[in-house]
């Protein structure tokens, strides 16, 4: 092991072999090799963001076995908004001091391309200063397969429309087996990280998520991320890792072991570690509770993501973000932890330091 501590000492860069043998490394040891490589890089800042997510409809083509949301697996309520009720609540976060929309739908074949692109477009006319954050991987695969366009056409069609940088969803975990059993029929992980290479060739910026938790390993947690660290390597889009940790209500994924907090921050402290070239590592609060996020920041994770407002996806799945998070109480516990809360944009520059 002082082999590994030595290289992370020198900043060289971790093998995979190594990343999983930090596991066996006492937690406080490995917070602290983490933690100084966020020093390093943000000092005792932590940021976040004004946001409101936005999940426009329920209805999905695909049969995701962790999924809590979807109209066609465990959700009895299916729903569509109309462009225009997508507008109505973006303006409503606006005017609440959103500075970014998070929409991500489900993968529904009755609504049509041009419902997709309309919502981007209306909500960038009628708000042109707002940051359009949309479409998953797994999304533009859909509307790629659905419509039968190219990813490239696919993502010309976003540009046109006013989506400024992609979210991280449906990475899920890249392992195909795993992901043959989680979420068998939608985006494979080469398609997934290949839509993301396009979009970074169009000088765009994206995030990459992690579901983890569930049936996986933790070589497939590594393996993961060395998936991400490649790419990374040759586009330098991703802004943000942000390992998920799977919620366990209404869905079909039946799980014997739910991990606890120490394997959470050890795969935070890990990812901190290997991904090297992704300047941001993001505790989820929504996915991890607001107490662990706290924690996190002391295992390598600079950003808690943001106030959220409204979340529909994971809270359906037992997270605690129906319905976001008040901004002062927010700030407030960032404080309280000993970091300096900083709101950023979307794409990371500072907005406000508190
Ligand atoms: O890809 C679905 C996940 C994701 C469950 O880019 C679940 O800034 C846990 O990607 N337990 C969508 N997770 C959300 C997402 C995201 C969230 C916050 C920030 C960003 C970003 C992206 O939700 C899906 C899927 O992995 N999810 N069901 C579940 N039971």
């Amino acid at each position: 092991m002082q082999d590994i501590i030595k290289k992370i000492e020198n900043r060289e860069r971790v093998t995979k072999e190594e990343a999983l043998r930090l596991y066996n490394l006492e937690l406080i040891e490995l917070g602290e090799l983490a933690s100084t490589i966020r020093e390093e890089k943000f000092g005792k800042k932590s940021y976040f963001n004004i946001n409101r997510h936005i999940n426009p409809t329920n209805i999905c083509k695909d049969t995701c076995k962790f999924c809590a949301y979807s109209a066609t697996r465990k959700n009895p309520n299916p729903y569509t908004m109309s462009v225009e009720e997508i507008v109505a609540i973006a303006k409503g976060a606006w005017e609440k001091g959103a500075k970014e929309v998070h929409i991500v739908s489900a993968h529904n074949p009755e609504v049509g391309l041009d419902w997709y692109l309309q919502s981007f477009s209306e909500v960038k006319k009628a708000l042109p200063e707002i940051h359009v954050k949309a479409l998953t991987a797994a999304e533009i695969h859909f509307l790629a397969t659905e419509y039968n366009k190219s990813y490239e056409e696919i993502i010309e069609l976003m540009i046109a429309h006013g989506v400024d940088s992609m979210p991280g969803g449906g990475a899920e975990i890249f392992a195909e087996d795993v992901r043959d059993k989680i979420c068998k029929g939608k985006v494979s992980s080469k398609q997934w990280l290949e839509i993301h290479k396009i979009w970074h060739s169009r000088g765009r910026k994206s995030n990459a998520t992690m579901l983890f938790g569930h049936i996986e390993s933790r070589e497939d947690r590594i393996d993961h991320m060395a998936r991400l660290r490649e790419l990374q390597d040759e586009t330098d889009g991703f802004n943000t890792f942000i390992p998920l940790v799977y919620q366990r209500e209404n869905n079909y994924l039946k799980v014997e072991n739910f991990l606890t907090a120490k394997e959470i921050l050890k795969t935070y402290a890990i990812a901190r570690i290997f991904l090297d070239n992704i300047p941001h590592i993001k505790a989820y609060w929504a996915t991890s509770t607001i107490n662990l996020a706290l924690l996190a920041q002391e295992f390598g994770c600079d950003d808690l993501d943001g106030t959220i407002q409204k979340e529909s996806i994971q809270s359906a799945a037992g997270a605690a973000s129906a319905n976001g998070m008040a901004l002062d109480e927010f700030v407030g516990l960032i404080q309280d932890s000993g970091f300096i809360p900083v709101e950023r944009d979307s794409l990371y520059n500072e907005l406000k330091v508190y």
